[in-house]
């Protein structure tokens, strides 16, 4: 590799050298630095400046956000996003200071230094801690339509996010050499840990040092590459080939406030609809509706609970989109609705490719609205998908421009007849977007698309075009049905694709890596904004044992999206299809799923406000501890919820680390000191579990779907703490209503002492009001029994477990647990459990 690099003096060539063995392994890259600035003009809320290379303007968003914008050449583009969301105005303006050597970009939170000659940033906190700085000797450079910055990567910094990607959590890959990673959305069956790129690009990556955290989001849609102190152990450098080197810099000094303030930059994701938490069962494909029906009967005889059931290509007539197959599926509207009568829901997959057919509606109508993807000499584009591998009268597909706001209109709409059949959601497949027989598995880099107006070609769109479909299918689904929750699930995305869509990490393989695999990449998705994610539980290529099938069921309880999934011609990846002795342990599994739904959905409510994945690695709640960051096998679900899954095969113990503090075993409620690496016993149904002192867990029964959880007790499992409180989220979860303030937010906190535990529930936030029923308080209790129990300054009777079924208030004891059975008001109340 030969670089060259635009510099005046002699003593820079000892720069050159290192610029030449840090460079990326971009062939023959010719690098053009981004040279020396004049002092920068001020323009609203930035600094401008102006080299022989480029525009650079640094401004600040917030005061913990600062945006770096450089354009090479002199034509700044127009300032447009596909992720990021119009922005407040920042309340706190910046300082900006001018020198001649060096200017000042000053926030309560941040202060940036720009070194005038050659250009450089540095940004350090308010004490003027230094936080990430452009590396000294390469800073921004520009090769042909590439523009790439080298920063500074220390010895004690970690690296995560980077969305859906492979590996280990922490990119720094130190025992790997530092991962190399690329966005460019693509279509990988059967991919494994060193696979790169797959089907979603989220260009944003967390930096960890000393438990102080900072973020850095590319928004910038062409291929990219990342490079974590793989070429260069004390290099970490971004760049794209194509646009701007856009980028935000994003300030903590939590982990958390990274990812709260980097999805308050590009979305969060709505609230998902309850039923949507659900077991989901799905295969490529289930077909005819004989066969549909026959699985959700046998999910109802075999009382394994399930919400949802999913229907592949096969419902189809010949791989058309919005078709169904006269044979197999000659009465959707009969199958969906009995389907519904038996409490599940139906989601269809629709792909981005319909068929190039006159007389086919989307084809005809897409065609009069000029809504497909064209060629450089303007004629249509066309190109084998699956239309072309139908049985009958197979033929090539177009593709709607999802870049084009009129197409997504139209797209949103073709939904209309799939919601009044009572489809209950839309599967986006195929939308990297993937093409059959070409050598690159997708479209030519030069076609042209719409670009919301501003007309450019397929490497610019390529990465937002998943996303894109999404957002159209979203958009389509709210204005078909205003008041209700749209579910899309989709393989391809972007950075702020969480606004529409959940996503699933595509065809992995049915083996115990992947399983694994799936920990760091759905916690490094929800790291990137994404917290609506669930791998093919079972996986997808080939067939899981039933030990891996067990185990993997055991672990999609804590997947938010929790799926089964299987590909063509694999043998039946049903809960029974391996036997009585693993059907009831996978029953207990999905039971389990279903006791923690009030949770779950808590969790998820939480997510969708403040960012924060319920789906999560260790370190996001303990940046502090480093034995925390780099834990690939462990997990936080919330912050109460540690699972530390069997993810290895005959396993009989598992090892797992608790952060200091008091743990609780979730299945005994046995105390377990933190702060240690433990090893607990395991058996084919062990699902090892610990719950944080101070935890309120929320929980019912086991119901065999969402449909049945009305007027289910409810059970609120208090684990001790001298002080702590824990919020339960409710509502119609089907509606758009809590927008107005149609919720139930109730907080409850302990106080306890030696001689006491008192729980206090305070009034309801909120007009929404759950259906009647019984309010279990679950108090964590150990030594002698209580001597009485109150609510309020009533004295409750002492009742045995069989009898507390039947009273409406009462107490009782059961193993580490006093509980307090009342009707749930929902109003203020206090109970008491003295010694
Ligand atoms: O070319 O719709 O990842 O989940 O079952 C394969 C058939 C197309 C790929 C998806 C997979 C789905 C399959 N699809």
């Amino acid at each position: 590799m030969r670089l060259v690099r635009l510099i005046g003096s002699r003593r820079r060539l000892m720069l050159i050298l290192a610029l030449t063995l840090s460079a990326p392994a971009t062939a023959e890259a010719q690098w053009a630095s981004v040279g020396d600035a004049a002092r920068p003009a001020r323009s609203g809320n930035a600094l401008v400046f102006r080299t022989a290379q480029g525009v650079l303007s640094v401004s600040a968003i917030a005061p913990e956000i600062v945006r770096v914008r450089f354009s090479p050449g002199t034509r700044v583009d127009r300032d447009h996003s596909y992720t990021v969301v119009p922005q407040a105005p920042a309340l706190q303006p910046a300082r900006f200071e001018t020198g001649a050597r060096e200017s000042h970009v000053i926030t309560p939170a941040l202060r940036v230094t720009i070194r005038h000659r050659p250009l450089r940033i540095a940004f350090a906190d308010a004490n003027g801690n230094s936080l990430d700085e452009d590396d000294p000797a390469n800073g921004i450079a520009t090769t042909g339509r590439t523009v790439r910055v080298w920063k500074r990567l220390r010895d004690d910094e970690r690296v995560y996010g980077f969305g859906e990607k492979t590996g280990r959590l922490d990119k720094r890959g130190w025992k790997l050499g530092g991962y190399t990673y690329v966005m460019w959305n693509s279509d990988t069956f059967a991919y494994d840990a060193s696979s790169d790129p797959i089907y979603a690009s989220v260009p944003f990556f967390l930096v960890l040092r000393g438990g102080t955290a900072h973020g850095i989001f590319l928004d910038n849609t062409f291929r990219s590459s990342f490079d974590i102190g793989h070429t260069s152990e004390g290099l970490l450098s971004f760049g794209a080939e194509g646009g701007e080197l856009d980028y935000y810099f994003i300030y903590g000094p939590s982990p958390r406030d990274v990812v709260a303030r980097y999805t308050s930059l590009t979305g969060r994701m709505p609230l998902p609809p309850l039923w949507a938490l659900g077991n989901q069962q799905s295969r490529w494909s289930y077909f005819p509706e004989s066969r549909v029906r026959f699985i959700a009967e046998n999910f109802r005889q075999r009382s394994i609970p399930a919400d949802v059931l999913w229907l592949d290509i096969h419902y189809l007539d010949q791989y058309k989109p919005f078709t169904w197959d006269p044979d197999r599926f000659p009465d959707p509207a009969g199958l969906v609705g009995g389907l519904r009568n038996q409490g599940f829901r139906v989601v269809t997959i629709i792909d981005p490719h319909p068929k190039k057919e006159p007389g086919y509606g989307p084809y005809d109508s897409g065609l009069a609205g000029g809504h497909f993807v064209r060629n450089p000499d303007g004629s249509i584009y066309e190109a084998p998908v699956w239309p072309s591998s139908a049985p009958e009268n197979p033929g090539p597909s177009v593709f709607p421009d999802f870049s084009r706001s009129a197409t997504r209109g139209w797209w949103g709409s073709l939904h209309q007849p799939l919601m009044d059949l009572g489809v209950a959601g839309i599967w986006n497949d195929m939308n990297e977007p993937a093409v059959f027989a070409t050598p690159t598995g997708t479209m030519p880099l030069n076609l042209r698309h719409d670009n919301e107006g501003q007309p450019t070609d397929h490497r610019e769109i390529h990465n937002v075009y998943g996303m894109l479909m999404t957002r159209a299918t979203y958009e389509g689904l709210q204005r078909i049905a205003p008041d209700a929750r749209p579910f899309v699930l989709t393989r391809a995305t972007f950075a702020g694709g969480q606004r529409y869509a959940a996503v699933w990490p595509g065809d992995a393989t049915s083996d115990w890596s992947s399983l694994r695999a799936s920990i760091p990449m759905l916690a490094g998705l929800g790291l990137s904004g994404f917290p609506f994610v669930g791998a093919d539980i079972g996986g997808f290529v080939g067939a899981p044992s039933a030990e891996l099938y067990t185990r993997w069921l055991q672990l999609g309880v804590f997947y938010p999206l929790m799926r089964t999934h299987t590909a063509f011609g694999t043998p039946d990846q049903e809960p029974w299809s391996y036997g009585s002795r693993h059907e009831a342990v996978n029953r207990r599994a999905i039971e389990l799923r279903y006791e923690l739904l009030p949770h779950i959905y808590t969790v998820m409510q939480q997510a969708s406000t403040t960012g924060i994945p319920a789906f999560r690695p260790m370190f996001l709640d303990f940046p502090h501890d480093p034995r925390t960051h780099e834990l690939d096998e462990q997990f936080m679900f919330g912050d109460s919820l540690l699972v530390a899954p069997v993810v290895r095969e005959a396993a009989t113990d598992r090892e797992l680390y608790l952060p200091e503090g008091e743990w609780y075993d979730f299945w005994t409620g046995e105390r377990q000191g933190g702060g240690a690496t433990i090893r607990v016993p395991v058996t084919l149904s062990s699902l090892p579990i610990f719950v944080r002192g101070g935890a309120f867990l929320f929980r019912q029964p086991v119901v065999q779907h969402t449909g049945e959880m009305p007027g289910q007790p409810l059970r609120v499992v208090v684990y001790p703490a001298s002080d702590s409180s824990g919020t339960l989220y409710e509502d119609d979860g089907r509606t758009m209503q809590y927008r107005e303030g149609n919720v139930a937010r109730r907080r409850f906190r302990q106080q306890r002492d030696d001689a006491s535990c008192s729980v206090r529930v305070d009034p309801s936030e909120g007009r929404y009001r759950p259906a009647a029923r019984s309010l279990e308080l679950h108090v964590w209790w150990t030594g002698r029994e209580p001597a009485r129990v109150l609510a309020g300054d009533q004295l409750l009777p002492r009742a045995s477990k069989t009898e507390l079924e039947k009273l409406a208030a009462a107490w009782t004891v059961d193993g580490s647990f006093v509980i307090v059975k009342q009707p749930d008001r929902i109003e203020a109340m206090t109970v008491r459990v003295e010694r």
